[in-house]
């Protein structure tokens, strides 16, 4: 398992910027002092081809000039034509163990889960972190499971206490509180960043309040 920093773990396709351009909102979120980006290019508005690729590429080289982590999801062929720094999957994309296959050992694997048994699974796997939700309700992703909260966060942290635990859905500074004290690593956040009216106070402000509650990788 290699080391990632999840504890504010910024996603986002280009879809999501509220206001103004998505590039900007990433540059804010980067400079706000996010951990961890992936581009999630999914859904109906999401761009394909050529427009996908030259914007996952502007993407990386912004992470690169901040040194975060580029993930990208579900596509896997993009992530190796641009040499992203890794990939994150669902359930319902190519297994964890075929993605792993396929980038290799030195690149970055994350899965999302829902159960124990998603978790033992995902580790086997070959994942160095994964994702649980949805912790809160969520109007970023229609086909979201139902709000799961926090109780599974603890169990599977205290299953497996060396694999990173990002929270997803619905989080913001206001209460991810909640979320690292069940046992999370870090927050996974859409609309919290992409959609605020500033997006790097509101980053720096998830950073602080991460920071505060003493997640120390
Ligand atoms: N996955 P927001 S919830 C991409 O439960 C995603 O696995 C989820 O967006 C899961 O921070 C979600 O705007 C959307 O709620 C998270």
């Amino acid at each position: 398992m290699k080391d990632v920093d999840v504890r504010v773990y910024f996603i986002m396709g280009s879809f999501n910027a509220a206001y103004g351009e998505p590039l900007e909102v990433l540059e804010q979120a980067l400079r706000g002092g996010i951990t961890c980006f992936q581009l999630r290019e999914k859904g109906p508005n999401a761009l394909q081809g050529d427009e996908k690729l030259a914007f996952a590429k502007s993407c990386q080289q912004l992470c690169q000039a901040f040194g975060v982590p580029f993930i990208v999801n579900d596509d896997v062929e993009l992530a190796c034509r641009i040499d992203a720094d890794g990939v994150h999957v669902g359930q319902d994309d190519l297994s964890a163990a075929e993605v792993r296959r396929q980038i290799g050992e030195d690149k970055l694997l994350g899965v999302s889960v829902h159960s124990i048994e998603e978790a033992t699974a995902a580790l086997a796997a070959g994942a160095d972190y994964i994702g649980m939700g949805p912790v809160y309700q969520t109007g970023s992703k229609p086909d979201a499971k139902p709000v799961a909260g926090t109780s599974r966060i603890s169990e599977v942290a205290a299953l497996f206490p060396e694999l990173p635990i990002v929270g997803i859905g619905g989080i913001t500074a206001a209460n991810l509180d909640s979320v690292i004290k069940s046992g999370a690593d870090g927050v996974s956040i859409i609309s919290a960043i992409a959609g605020a009216g500033n997006p790097e106070k509101t980053a720096r402000s998830i950073v602080k309040a991460v920071q505060y509650i003493g997640v120390n990788l």
